[in-house]
């Protein structure tokens, strides 16, 4: 069984430290650490103005930085062999390629914003798993962003932190050119421990909410089907909302009715509006349920969700939905698929008594399919970005 722990944030930063001043021949000033995050309900809802549920993973991403005289900027990675080397004004859009384009992006989006951006090298540790559909792409961003930010000198304070989520949706939007909708740089910034993020896309309100997990685990699991929200679905997605809005005549698909959404002649666009309408419905009462221990309501959400994800928006897999109806035969109090889709992971309410048993059922399955050895991962509602 592969339970993916966290690791030690210290040790992490230690080690980061040590692999920085190898590199580069000098220490590190600061490190930055950002978490990956699971969204527990509202899926494709950010871009459509509606409301989301996510938490912070403890699994981040950790980036060490150090200033440069000269004003230029050296990107390097553990995970990967591919560098990129320039000046911040270099790093917007046509710049830097791959996933170098999520971290120099950041610097560019910051310079944008009026933050005085020095040379900087910077190595970063990447500890969300990739392509599992848990934002590794926003943990990387945002880890950069902080660290960068505190080499400007800049505190990070509610505005600074909001200039950090803003900068780095503008890295993935514009220089890594992932047409996403905000909700993972949301929640990897603004995350307190304990606690989910309810998001509300159309105010821009953000109120933790305190779940009530006694005897109970949200344990993830990546079908280690990679997804990637560069390629063609999301992007598709997002236009068939955006023809879906148009259609109706509202600015947003939050402001459009069930009923008039019935009345769309497309299939297709009528059963994607009909997922985003329906699925901002749910938010609010999971989020209520979630605070209230009330598991027959998250059983039935989680089920009506993953559904609506798969016949409507159709952004599920067999993997996923192989591990959500397992994790529920085998004891799970609720289960869907999270994140962009496409592959990526699926979030399970557990008793904390039937987890081992949840795990070994899903790989026992995916075994028996002939699906790749999936990995699992322990979801504790972790704080938002920040030095270590
Ligand atoms: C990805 C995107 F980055 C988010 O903005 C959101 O749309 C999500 O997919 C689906 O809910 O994580």
């Amino acid at each position: 069984m592969d339970l993916l722990e966290p690791g030690n944030p210290d040790q992490i930063a230690a080690d980061l430290r040590a692999a920085f001043e190898q590199r580069y021949g000098a220490p590190a000033a600061v490190v930055g650490r950002a978490p990956g995050r699971v969204n527990l309900i509202g899926e494709h809802t950010d871009y459509n103005r509606g409301l989301v549920l996510p938490l912070a993973l403890p699994h981040a991403t950790y980036a060490a930085a150090a200033p440069r005289t000269n004003g230029r900027v050296r990107v390097a990675s553990l995970q990967s062999d591919a560098t990129w080397e320039g000046t911040p004004v270099d790093a917007g859009p046509g710049g830097p390629q791959g996933w170098t384009a999520y971290a120099a992006g950041v610097l560019w989006a910051l310079g944008e914003a009026g933050v005085d951006v020095p040379g900087v090298d910077l190595l970063v540790d990447g500890r969300v798993p990739l392509g599992a559909g848990l934002s590794s792409s926003a943990a990387l961003e945002c880890s950069v962003a902080v660290a960068v930010l505190a080499l400007a000198g800049r505190d990070l304070d509610a505005d600074a932190r909001q200039l950090v989520v803003d900068a780095c949706i503008r890295a993935e939007t514009e220089v890594a050119g992932a047409p996403t909708g905000g909700m993972d740089q949301t929640v990897s910034v603004l995350a307190e421990a304990g606690t989910a993020l309810l998001v509300d896309f159309d105010s821009d309100e953000t109120r933790p909410v305190a779940l009530d997990l006694d005897g109970l685990t949200l344990l993830v699991t990546d079908t280690r089907v990679s997804h990637e929200l560069v390629d063609g679905g999301y992007a598709a997605r997002r236009a068939d909302c955006e023809a879906a809005a148009a259609e109706l005549g509202v600015p947003s698909l939050r402001q459009a009715d069930l009923g008039e959404v019935d009345r769309i002649p497309d299939q297709r666009v009528r059963a994607r509006a009909r997922h985003v309408v329906t699925e901002i419905d749910r938010v609010r009462p999971v989020a209520e349920a979630l605070a209230a221990g009330d598991r027959d309501t998250v059983e039935r959400l989680f089920a009506l969700s993953h559904a609506s994800m798969r016949d409507d928006f159709e952004i599920s897999c067999d993997e996923l939905d192989a591990a959500v109806a397992v994790a529920v035969e085998a004891g799970a109090v609720g289960a869907r698929m999270t994140g962009g889709g496409f592959g990526g992971s699926s979030v399970a309410l557990v008793p904390d008594e039937r987890v081992e048993a949840v795990m070994r059922a899903i790989d026992t399955e995916f075994a028996l399919r002939g699906f790749a050895a999936p990995a699992h991962l322990r979801a504790e509602p972790s704080a938002g970005a920040g030095l270590v």
